[in-house]
């Protein structure tokens, strides 16, 4: 496989911009080798500047549950980008995107629009703050919420893949408002409610991690987050940046009926272009600017172009057996990587929860972020670059998702188990 024009301007690009990548993951940093610059993407496929061809499993990192540049995404954009990009004032589009999003959302009440989940999960701990009127906050190890300063604290994710114990720069007195429980683990959990309880503000948990791999919760875990946050009057923050609108059209929330006091959204809602947005309690979100006194703001939250993107795809998301048939090809290959595994004899832990699927290299169970950390991430590179070798983009890194699109082929998923079976025998 010819990568020289890859190797050449990632080169270039090192020159330019830290690591070469504008953002620490896609830099292949766990998983060895250099990375491949992309120049197109189509439906279930990415292009490289050699002109190679990948099965994409990463999709952005979630947002393209479509595929990519769908044609009915791409009509919307394009026609009101003829309009005007960003007014800076209300806009006709944003208000019909809230309108869906707590339409599919009962939780979400009322919903403000940024431009990233960092944004979305920032803004949000500052709201539960001020409504709280208490400053700790409980996060989870591996569970990654964006990059502001208080939630780079055990992160997953990128913070994870880099082997970083968290991030230089974040205030020891920051951090120090930040403790971490351990997920699945609801005693952590009433151990820091226990000596802290007045203290805390909210609970911020990914309802479904995907940050440290693919671990899902225990049946009782978020119902016991629930109860003991109720019990405490301490608010519960889904963030489902990655889960919304992947896992089940109303988010995870709906999957595992648990209604959170607020919920984190992103990727999804903008159909791969700049969002973010967080929404809950009609009470608590009326103390957000101007209408309460917690100030947030942003030059292009709610721009019309990223909010069309987003509006098409939860339209094609809202149509009958979209998720049926996500969940089909997803346990297909679930399964088809499983048997790969144990055709090969290599321990192989596999997690899926719909169409965002886990694989570590380890015997399992994964159900935290230390049991993930066990998993064997020398053997997870080779895993990916055998794959590469066959035409699969997984995710460069053993502490993130692979992702299935509606345009996922049988055809493909198929090809996708074979190639694992050759190289998971390789791995031996
Ligand atoms: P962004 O600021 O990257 O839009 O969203 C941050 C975020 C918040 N919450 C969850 C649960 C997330 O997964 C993310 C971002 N996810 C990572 C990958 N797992 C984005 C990829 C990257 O950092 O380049």
């Amino acid at each position: 496989m010819k990568t020289s024009q890859s190797a050449q301007l990632f080169k270039k690009a090192q020159r330019l911009i830290p690591g070469g990548v504008n953002s620490p993951v896609r830099a292949f940093g766990s998983v060895g080798g250099t990375p491949l610059v992309m120049k197109k993407a189509k439906g279930a496929y990415l292009f490289d500047v050699d002109g190679n061809r990948y099965l994409d499993y990463v999709l952005s990192w979630g947002p393209m549950i479509l595929g990519h540049a769908h044609p009915q995404v791409l009509e919307a954009i394009i026609e009101t980008a003829k309009n005007g990009t960003s007014f800076g004032t209300p806009s006709q589009q944003e208000v019909e995107l809230a309108e869906r999003i707590t339409k599919m959302v009962p939780s979400i009440q009322r919903v403000r629009f940024v431009n990233s989940g960092t944004e979305a999960t920032m803004s949000t701990i500052r709201l539960a703050r001020a409504y709280t009127k208490r400053d700790t906050i409980i996060k989870f190890e591996g569970c990654y919420h964006g990059h502001a300063d208080h939630l780079l604290v055990k992160a997953g994710s990128g913070v994870a893949t880099l082997g970083m114990p968290d991030s230089p720069g974040v205030p020891k007195a920051f951090a120090g408002h930040t403790l971490t429980a351990r997920y699945n683990d609801i005693g952590s959990v009433e151990r820091l409610v226990k000596q802290h309880g007045k203290k805390i503000a909210c609970i911020i948990v990914e309802p479904i991690a995907g940050n440290m791999g693919v671990v899902p919760p225990h049946p009782e875990f978020l119902p016991a987050l629930r109860d003991l946050t109720k019990k405490h009057g301490i608010l519960l923050i889904f963030d489902e940046v990655m889960t919304g609108f992947r896992v089940h059209p109303g988010g995870a929330q709906a999957l595992l009926k648990v209604k959170p006091d607020l919920t984190c959204l992103g990727k999804i809602i903008g159909g791969g272009l700049p969002i973010g947005a967080y929404g809950g309690r009609k009470d608590i979100m009326e103390m957000i600017a101007p209408a309460g006194p917690v100030y947030q703001a942003g030059t292009l939250s709610g721009n019309p172009v990223a909010v069309v993107a987003g509006i098409e795809t939860l339209k094609m998301l809202s149509q009958p057996d979209v998720f049926e048939k996500l969940e089909k090809k997803s346990q297909k290959l679930a399964d088809g990587l499983g048997e790969a595994a144990r055709q090969a004899k290599i321990p192989y832990y596999q997690t899926r929860v719909g169409s965002m699927l886990g694989g570590f290299f380890a015997k399992g169970p994964i159900t935290d972020y230390a049991s993930a950390k066990k998993s064997d991430a020398v053997r997870y590179g080779k895993f990916f670059h055998g794959m590469l070798r066959q035409g699969i983009y997984l995710a460069p890194s053993q502490f993130e998702a692979a992702f299935l699109s509606t345009v996922h082929s049988p055809e493909s998923i198929r090809k996708t188990i074979t190639a694992a079976g050759k190289v998971m025998k390789l791995l031996r």
